[in-house]
């Protein structure tokens, strides 16, 4: 075990690629409309701007949706050819588009392409009344990309090509802040290849593992690793499936996405116990809690938190800690009828860790549902 701090680690990274964030996530869907509608629902996302045949788009629809620092794009494509037609076909809705905001879009391309970053949009730059943006993108695992958004003091509601979207339909906001890190499911012998790509091309460096030694229940196993850049400001674990009794949930994840993609997006709260409130209110389904026990144990295993127990139990919120304090974290099921992308809540106490003390209770919630679809 290293004895270096989260932050002693990332500071290692190198700072070719500049990175202030997530600039927002695009989601390839088959029906962008209603998909906006549940995420202003359900999550609480706010609508803030849209492009499609009214604002002068041909082939698709987008919705772009804020709550707090979070940023989302819900695309469709207008025509069976389309590339986001096609995407929607092989991999059912899921994440196309991981988007970081840079100080300059030109170079991003550049410093990655240069050291084998897979060119996917050569720079450009867009400008309208509003100001300029300037975007390029390069592909990482399966068909996902990395776009770097540079924005010039933009003043419009998202960017060139979209038109601001006022709405007279607006549910409250869950407390939902930024976008913690962004999960990948890659291939059997493709997690070192995907670290060692991160590290190569985009200069980050890996914070923590985990092998299936650690990662396994009675039935099942997966391999992690995530990867962070220099200010921790993108983090990105990458897990791989491993050999176990049965199928394990990253094999079934890629079995039905028909290949690598995001597995899941963790959003960060202050008030966990408001938030899961809400979304449980509001429709969102939640894996089930784990037994009894796990809650007893956790004053012995974590030590003191500020918050009831009993209002966590309740919740199904689970509870872990690392030696810079603690964090509060539960997972959705799946958010489409594949078992695919699924959502994370999580409050962070100190802790800059990714949860694996509850990697037994959660994998076994998992496995719940894995055995009701007849999967495991
Ligand atoms: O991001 C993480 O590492 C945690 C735990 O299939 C996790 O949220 C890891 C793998 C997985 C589901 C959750
Ligand atoms: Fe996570």
């Amino acid at each position: 075990m290293s004895t270096l701090t989260f932050a002693e680690k990332i500071a290692q990274a190198e700072n070719f690629l500049p990175i202030n964030g997530t600039d927002y996530i695009e989601f390839y869907v088959g029906n962008a409309k209603q998909a906006a509608h549940y995420y202003k629902t359900a999550f609480g996302f706010q609508s803030v701007a849209y492009a499609g045949p009214e604002t002068g788009v041909r082939d698709r629809a987008s919705y772009v949706l804020q709550q707090g620092k979070i940023r989302l794009v819900l695309t469709t494509g207008l025509k069976s050819d389309s590339p986001i037609s096609e995407h929607v076909k092989k991999h059912g809705d899921g994440v196309k588009i991981l988007a970081l905001w840079v100080d300059d879009a030109y170079q991003a391309f550049e410093e990655t392409t240069k050291r084998g970053g897979k060119p996917y949009l050569e720079p450009v730059t867009l400008t309208d009344e509003n100001g300029e943006v300037r975007m390029s993108g390069i592909y990482t695992y399966g068909e996902t990309i990395h776009m770097f958004v540079e924005r010039k003091n933009y003043k419009g509601a998202f960017m060139p090509g979209y038109e601001k979207w006022e709405s007279d339909y607006n549910p409250e906001e869950a407390g939902l802040l930024y976008v913690d890190h962004c999960v990948g499911n890659v291939d059997w012998n493709r997690m070192i290849p995907t670290v060692e790509w991160y590290e190569k091309v985009m200069g980050f460096v890996n914070i923590l593992s985990f092998d299936d030694k650690q990662i396994n229940t009675e039935y099942s196993a997966l391999m992690s690793k995530v990867m962070s850049n220099g200010n921790g400001y993108a983090k990105f674990p990458i897990n791989e499936p491993a050999e176990g009794k049965k199928k394990s949930q990253v094999e079934e994840y890629l079995d039905y996405y028909e290949g690598e993609g995001v597995q899941h997006i963790a959003v960060a709260t202050k008030d966990i116990i408001h938030t899961v409130t809400e979304l449980k209110k509001r429709g969102v389904e939640f894996l089930s809690a784990p037994p009894e026990a796990y809650y007893d144990m956790v004053p012995e295993r974590v030590g003191h938190i500020d918050e009831d127990i009993k209002k966590l139990q309740a919740l199904g919120i689970l509870i872990d800690h690392d030696e810079e304090g603690y964090l509060l974290q539960i997972f959705t099921k799946p958010v489409e009828d594949r078992p695919t992308l699924f959502f994370e809540i999580i409050e962070r106490h100190g802790a800059q860790s990714f949860g694996a003390g509850n990697f037994k209770a959660l994998f076994e919630a998992l496995e719940r549902e894995q055995e009701r679809r007849g999967n495991l």
